[in-house]
């Protein structure tokens, strides 16, 4: 007797990465490829100890649709890299105590042994790495096409300051006030600072997401982010002086309704004009407040009437200005009026400070109480003379028509999107490659001189006085010649942000060993771009919904306007994304900031990647996340385990898995349904389904464990295919366990196909007659009952009636179908 090897996962999964690693089994030619997939999973960046169970989630997710589509045919590109440069990483090595080149050594080793280890199909030969100087040379050249096309300025401006990060932050790296990062209240500070023109790019980083296939949660979150509106400048003369406060408004038709206009306390029109020392007080002491301080001041509202009064330009009266801080500088113009009748937050600030209410819109369904009201609605207009009794649309332009004319107000389209912050006063990041002359001004560092590479300073902790830490960096680094005049120049010292290095990583992957990515002029081949981008499915978290996913999109756009990229990739860089749930651990996220992180290796080690891909599948829809126990994992691996001991016992009986093994017909029919259903919940990344197909058609399999079913080599091996995306191992190991002599991974084969006539399992017993007499009774497919010569090839095999029939000649056969079968003799 044949022994039966147990399973053992660690051996085996050993064994088949080393395989797929030589054979270069998800290697596609990047050049050759005929039908290009590219299966892109959101790049990690290591700060942490390394990998938890939560980015295995993520990737594993992404792995089994690209498996699944290498399976339909398509040359699947899954490449793997580094997201190292950045305020992550250098946190980490900082906590620690490392400096972050060195920590990023042995980040990098850890990180690329445990992606390894998870049984991922990465393109391994394509992997990058962030802080690669040959990859931030063109970060650097990005940041300088930039600057030569205008996108790039230098501008003070009040900006989000983190004094736990030390460093500036863009508005999208705020959330309700804090760090992205570390949670801190983040600061409003005055400073000079680079920035990216995103804004130019606000319409159609809009427009696009009608016709990308995401999420709508995502879309939304762009939406709202990018957050257009279409309004109203209109300007007010100040009494008594030549200074104009300009306002901006979605509801024109309120105009009449307005008693007092509001300026925000950073406005710098405030430095120029005479106003009561209450409201210097005021503006003094509300720069200082917190981002967060500030919204949550926002229940009860404050303000200082600043004693500056502005004409009304239709009505003449005399309004009072307030400063207050629930008006934000960088949205419209930094000034609101005043309609208390009908803005909620007006109406706060009027009650508050006894300021007048005039109703200018009647017929809205709004309720007031003195509390509380809300009435933004349209409706009608009364006290507002000539334009009583019009509708509020139809009113908005009847009075810009009469503003327009004296030149008071103008049609003014706005955006909540703000320029992007690039500039971070930190250590490990693409310097800048920026140099200022004091004849000639700031200058790009001449693009044959990328990368400016970054200094090795002892010192890289953030200083917090607004500078970086490479201002300590050696005088021969810091110094440099202006490439315009000659003369000496000063480099830039600040370090791009880390979002920038992402935004274009997804373009590098097919690129790296191209004849352009090492001598330019661009990094981009154009026949490779075209193959591969834009990007088939890009898989990963929501939470870079308004980061991340639209700065992308604005690089990619530039890129393309630039010329840079073939026109046939389209606008849109990531045509279908697909975003994961949130693996959950006692009840939340699973992440390192709350400590609740779990390590895959010790569970890899323990039952092997195969069951920890299963569990983690298995948890719930793959886009709605799940609950980490780890007692579910054992059940898994007894699954596995279970596969196992079934294809090893056909396996080592000579007699099964040969090619003349027939599946039972029923069983037949449950192996087409498990197609069917794995096929369908894999397309729509449906894992826990799918799965729980496969354990289904176990247990039919082994119904009766005292008598296994037969199972067809074809079937057998179906089965194994389907298995594979998800446990690719334990798949690949049985595979060539049946077919011994195979050269071939099973990763590379064909994905099965079902037949919609097999997918009925039901069985008809018909009564077979001899002479008229029913003999026997035999279970026939009900697929089958009405072919008359198959009912025959059945029944006489029964030794019933075989006994008859068997060797006569003189037989002749009845058939009704679907309800019997009669042999007459003679
Ligand atoms: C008068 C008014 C009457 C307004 C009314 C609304 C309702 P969205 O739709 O988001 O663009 N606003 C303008 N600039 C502001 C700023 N810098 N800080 C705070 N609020 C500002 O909102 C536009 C409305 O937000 C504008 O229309 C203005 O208030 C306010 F019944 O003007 B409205
Ligand atoms: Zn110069």
């Amino acid at each position: 007797m044949k022994s039966k090897p147990i399973y053992n996962p660690k051996a085996l999964e050993q064994k088949w990465q080393q395989y797929w690693l030589e054979n270069q089994t998800y290697q596609p030619a990047l050049a050759q490829a005929t039908k290009p997939f590219y299966n892109l999973m959101m790049f990690p960046y290591p700060s942490a100890e390394g990998l938890h169970v939560g980015n295995m989630y993520a990737f594993t997710g992404a792995d089994v649709y690209g498996r699944f589509q290498r399976m339909q045919g398509n040359e699947v590109f899954e490449p793997i890299g580094l997201d190292g440069f950045g305020i992550h990483s250098e946190n980490y090595a900082i906590k620690i105590g490392k400096h972050p080149a060195e920590q990023a050594k042995v980040s990098q080793k850890r990180f690329y042994e445990q992606l390894s280890q998870i049984g991922d199909g990465f393109a391994w030969e394509s992997r990058l790495e962030t802080y690669d100087p040959k990859y931030y040379r063109w970060t650097q050249w990005l940041f300088v096409q930039m600057y030569k096309r205008g996108l790039a300025y230098r501008k003070a401006a009040v900006v989000n300051w983190c004094p736990s990060c030390k460093t500036v932050l863009a508005d999208e790296q705020v959330e309700a006030g804090v760090c992205e990062r570390c949670k801190t209240p983040v600061q409003r500070r005055q400073m000079e600072q680079w920035f990216f023109k995103i804004t130019n790019y606000a319409e159609r980083l809009l427009a696009n997401l009608e016709h990308i296939n995401w999420p709508a949660k995502i879309k939304l979150a762009q939406r709202n982010w990018i957050g257009k509106s279409e309004g109203t400048e209109i300007r007010w003369q100040v009494e008594g002086t030549n200074e104009v406060l300009q306002t901006f408004t979605t509801r024109l038709d309120t105009i009449y309704g307005v008693t007092f206009l509001v300026i925000a306390p950073d406005h710098p029109l405030l430095l120029k004009l005479a106003i009561t020392t209450t409201a210097q007080q005021y503006r003094q002491a509300a720069l200082k407040k917190t981002e967060q301080q500030r919204k949550t001041d926002q229940k009860d509202k404050t303000g200082a009437d600043t004693g500056v009064r502005v004409i009304h330009p239709l009505t003449g009266r005399s309004i009072p200005v307030w400063v207050a801080d629930f008006v934000l500088i960088d949205y419209g113009t930094g000034v609101v009026m005043g309609v208390p009748a009908h803005d909620q937050r007006d109406w706060e600030f009027a009650k508050k400070f006894d300021l007048e209410v005039i109703p200018v819109i009647t017929n809205t369904s709004a309720t007031q109480t003195n509390t509380r009201q809300v009435m933004v609605e349209d409706g009608l207009l009364i006290n507002s003379a000539e334009f009583n009794g019009i509708e509020s649309t139809r009113a908005r332009q009847k009075i810009l028509e009469v503003l327009e004319k004296r030149a008071i107000a103008e049609k003014k389209v706005t955006y909540h999107l703000r320029d992007w912050l690039i500039s971070r006063q930190r250590y490990w990041g693409p310097p800048i490659p920026m140099v200022y002359c004091d004849k000639c001004g700031w200058q790009p560092v001449p693009e044959e001189q990328l990368p400016v590479l970054l200094p090795d300073v002892k010192d890289y902790q953030p200083t917090g006085d607004g500078k970086s830490p490479l201002q300590r960096a050696p005088q021969s680094w810091l110094t440099a010649v202006c490439p315009n005049c000659g003369g000496e120049a000063r480099r830039e010292t600040d370090v791009s942000d880390t979002f920038l290095d992402s935004a274009w990583y997804f373009l590098a992957y097919p690129n790296l060993h191209t004849v352009e990515w090492t001598t330019g002029p661009t990094p981009f081949n154009d026949t490779l771009t075209r193959k591969w981008l834009p990007v088939n499915a890009y898989i990963g978290g929501a939470e870079h919904a308004v980061l991340h996913l639209l700065y992308s999109r604005f690089v990619w756009m530039a890129l393309r306007d630039w010329g840079y990229l073939p026109d046939e990739v389209g606008e849109e860089p990531f045509p279908f994304l697909f975003s994961h749930g949130l693996i959950i651990k006692d009840g939340v996220k699973m992440s390192k900031s709350r400590g609740n992180v779990i390590n895959p290796d010790e569970y890899i080690s323990r039952y092997g990647a195969d069951t920890l891909r299963m569990y983690l599948m298995f948890l719930g829809p793959y886009d709605q996340g799940g609950d980490f126990r780890d007692s579910g994992i054992a059940g898994m691996y007894r699954f596995l385990e279970r596969i196992w001991k079934a294809f090893r016992e056909q396996i080592s009986d000579q007699e099964s898995l040969g090619e003349a093994i027939k599946t039972t017909p029923a069983l037949r029919a449950t192996v087409h349904q498990t197609i069917k259903r794995v096929t369908r919940d894999m397309g729509k990344f449906k894992y826990n389904t799918a799965i729980a197909a496969l354990m289904e058609f176990m247990n039919a399999w082994e119904e009766k464990r005292e008598q296994p079913q037969q199972l067809s080599r074809e079937d057998a091996v179906s089965f194994l295919k389907l298995l594979s995306p998800l446990a690719p191992h334990i798949a690949e190991e049985l595979y060539h366990q049946v077919f011994p002599d195979t050269q071939e991974s099973i990763h590379q084969q064909g994905w099965p196909d079902y037949e919609e006539s097999l997918l009925v399992r039901t069985t008809l017993d018909l009564p077979v007659q001899v002479n008229g007499k029913t003999r026997a009774v035999v279970k026939i497919e009900s697929s089958l009952v009405h072919s008359e010569e198959e009912v025959a090839k059945r029944v006489l095999a029964h030794p019933n009636v075989a006994k008859y029939v068997a060797g006569r000649s003189d037989v002749r056969r009845i058939f009704v179908p679907g309800k019997t079968i009669n042999f007459i003799i003679g």
